[in-house]
């Protein structure tokens, strides 16, 4: 298959700056080569641009909303164009991106008539609105938005809202309080860091990828840095202890590539400034190679230098 990267730098989602260096440090990290030696054909389309940042934007509670607004229709387009060339992966950049991506991944899919399914790695299920938030942090949005819920103004309306139940988040550990009234109304599926300790990773992610296998779904998965233990993965702005672990986390990726169903990714919330001699970056590029096919038997061999 063709895979397509597309750097989206987009930095407005939070106050923290630094998700701009993203589409580059995994550049850097090898991604592109790294699925070449997977046998994907490869098309990086480089970075989209932006709007100017505005460094006074007027006081409000929702930050930057207007710069969130050009990127989330900027990337509902792209998106959906491009899963129809091939398999795109969105490397950003914070997680205010997945309000364009999953938007226009949903388009691309009910005008085939599939069903969307979304999978959502995070600490945090991001499903506040623009009325809910208290952080004012756009990035705390994206489920809300593409689930259709109400607040969004100004920005484009979904043309297809994902229903609750094709949603699947996975590492919870930082839930706020309206967030929580939502999910647990909703009927989503919610693994928390709790459930994976006494479950494992494996069966609450089997039973969600057997739904979307039944209902001939697309998948799309959404992956947020802090998903990841702060230990192995310190380079994002809002790390939570007790995330999951280097091998929780390629198990995941691994079932994921056996499963055959994942259709686009984003890799969101790196912040290279924080990083430490890019070895969050590497990580995250060693998981999209699980992601992608490989396996132990493939992996590099190690030296012991
Ligand atoms: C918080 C943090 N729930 C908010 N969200 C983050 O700002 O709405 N998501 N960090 O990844
Ligand atoms: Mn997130
Ligand atoms: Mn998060
Ligand atoms: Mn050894």
């Amino acid at each position: 298959g063709t895979c397509i990267l597309i750097g989206a730098g987009m930095d407005c989602g939070k106050r923290r700056r630094g998700c701009v260096m993203g589409p580059d440090a995994y550049r850097t990290a090898g991604i592109a080569g790294t699925l070449a030696d997977l046998g994907w054909r490869v098309e990086d389309r480089g970075n989209l641009d932006g709007p100017a940042w505005v460094e006074n934007a007027p006081a409000g509670k929702v930050h930057a909303r207007d710069e969130t607004i050009f990127w989330t229709r900027q990337l509902a387009d792209v998106a959906q164009i491009t899963m129809a060339e091939g398999f795109p992966v969105f490397m950003g950049g914070d997680h205010a991106l997945s309000l364009g991506t999953v938007s226009g991944v949903a388009a691309h899919a009910a005008a085939k008539g599939r069903p969307l399914f979304v999978l959502w790695l995070d600490a945090h299920p991001d499903i506040n609105t623009p009325e809910s938030t208290v952080s004012g942090n756009l990035h705390g949005t994206p489920i809300g938005y593409v689930t259709g819920q109400p607040g969004f103004d100004g920005f484009p309306t979904p043309t297809a809202p994902v229903p609750f139940e094709n949603i699947c988040f996975i590492g919870l550990r930082s839930v706020d309080l309206p967030e929580r009234e939502t999910i647990t109304r909703s009927g989503m599926t919610a693994i928390d860091m709790r459930q994976i300790d006494e479950r494992g990773i494996a069966a609450p992610l089997a039973e969600f990828l057997s739904r979307v296998e039944a209902a001939n779904g697309l998948l799309h998965v959404s992956l947020d840095v802090d998903f990841l233990d702060p230990s192995i993965a310190p380079a994002v702005g809002t790390t939570v202890p007790g995330g999951a672990t280097f091998r929780e986390a390629h198990l995941v990726m691994e079932m994921l590539h056996d499963s055959r169903l994942v259709t686009s990714l984003d890799l969101v919330e790196l912040n290279p400034y924080l990083d430490e001699r890019g070895r969050t970056a590497q990580l995250m590029v060693d998981l999209v190679a699980s992601l992608f096919g490989r396996r132990v038997f493939d992996r590099p061999t190690h030296s012991h230098s």
